[in-house]
């Protein structure tokens, strides 16, 4: 019998990478399911063989009956399901992004901790494959204490025709993939105090900015720049593939195209390739993000077992959800933000 038994909420486009993420870990049963559209519930079930299916997650959880619950739903319904889960005493996990506002962000988390539930945001990009090579790099050594560093995102993928609802928000991709790339860059270089940024639309078919470049300063004194685009057209589509390039006192680390990664330092220059596996349920070109999301969960269970936070705790999300909401706040005064006003 399963050690660990899960519920998930929201059966739509990218819960079907949880789904199989979870079913992959041999300690983890998902014993019930929530959806308010039925025909994604009848698909989602039936491929992963769930009989308790629920409409209502408020009926989910009165009939309880499980150790987590995964939240797979879009934004606007993260607050009032992870305050359902606190009501109820269980540990949660939700999507990015944490919330529509940061006060949502913060009013979850005290929620959480009331309630004395753990809870972490699934925010799995730094839990790839080459961000993880990238750190190691860094905590070795090699290339000395890092000074300036640039994480980037720039492609013409149409993630519209998967995630429709993309097109549509005010704000799109800052709060939706640039999230990540912060985040990335907290990983690497530690938290930011300022931050300053520009945003430009260049699809007229959406609603919302499909360009963002941020300059960010970092506690430990390095200075970054965080550049995303959706409106980018390359000779060789990189999505989703996150650039990364860091100068240190030692030497320099540049992470390109197709997983290459190139290590330059007083002991020589080494490249070497820091490509994702392609897990058996897993498709080109997601396969990057797809096993981000089995490691993360993977994550999730062995700090659930050890009673410890994971390290994308609601907590600790607050202040990639900050960096999202200076950014916003940045472009639209055309000033730079300090973090300290805000969290
Ligand atoms: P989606 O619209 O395809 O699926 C969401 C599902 O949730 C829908 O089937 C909807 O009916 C259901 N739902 C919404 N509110 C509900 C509620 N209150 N109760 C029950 N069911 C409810 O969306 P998606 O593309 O799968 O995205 C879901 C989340 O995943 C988003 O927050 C998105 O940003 C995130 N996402 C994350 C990654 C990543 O790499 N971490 C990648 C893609 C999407
Ligand atoms: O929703 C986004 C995410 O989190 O990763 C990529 C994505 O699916 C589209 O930008």
């Amino acid at each position: 019998m399963a050690r660990f038994k899960g519920a998930l909420i929201g059966c739509g486009f990218f819960a079907v990478n949880q789904m199989h993420g979870w079913r992959d870990l041999a300690d983890v049963e998902i014993v019930a399911i929530c959806d308010r559209d039925p025909e994604r519930l009848k698909i989602v079930g039936d491929q992963f063989g769930v009989a308790r299916r629920y409409a209502s997650a408020d009926e989910m959880f009165s009939d309880g009956g499980f150790d987590f619950v995964d939240i797979a739903t879009t934004v606007g319904s993260h607050r009032a399901l992870v305050e359902l889960a606190a009501r109820h005493k269980v540990p949660a996990i939700c999507q990015k992004p944490f919330a529509p506002t940061l006060a949502d962000a913060k009013a979850m988390v005290a929620a959480a901790e009331a309630a004395g539930i753990p809870l972490m945001i699934h925010e799995n990009f730094r839990w790839q494959t080459p961000i993880l090579a990238v750190r190691q790099v860094l905590d070795s050594g090699a290339i000395g204490a890092p000074f300036w560093g640039r994480v980037s995102f720039r492609s013409g993928f149409d993630v519209f025709s998967g995630q429709p609802y993309l097109a549509k928000g005010k704000r799109f991709i800052i709060e939706d993939l640039g999230i990540h790339s912060l985040d990335i860059a907290r990983f690497l270089f530690g938290d930011a105090t300022r931050m300053t940024a520009r945003t430009r639309r260049i699809n007229p078919a959406i609603a919302g900015e499909d360009v963002a470049t941020m300059l960010l300063d970092h506690e430990g004194g390095v200075t970054s720049i965080v550049d995303v685009s959706y409106a980018t057209r390359l000779p060789e589509e990189p999505f989703p593939e996150t650039f990364v390039e860091i100068d240190g006192d030692r030497g320099t680390l540049r992470l390109g195209k197709d997983y290459r990664l190139t290590v330059h330092s007083p002991d020589g220059t080494t490249q070497s390739t820091v490509a994702p596996s392609l897990l058996p349920w897993a498709s080109r070109p997601w396969h990057n993000i797809q096993e981000s999301v089995a490691l993360i969960q993977r994550h999730w269970i062995e700090r659930l077992a050890a009673g410890r936070e994971p390290d994308t705790s609601g907590r600790d999300n607050l202040k990639t959800f900050a960096l999202v909401e200076a950014a916003y706040l940045s472009a639209e005064r055309g000033e730079t933000v300090s973090l300290g006003e805000l969290l």
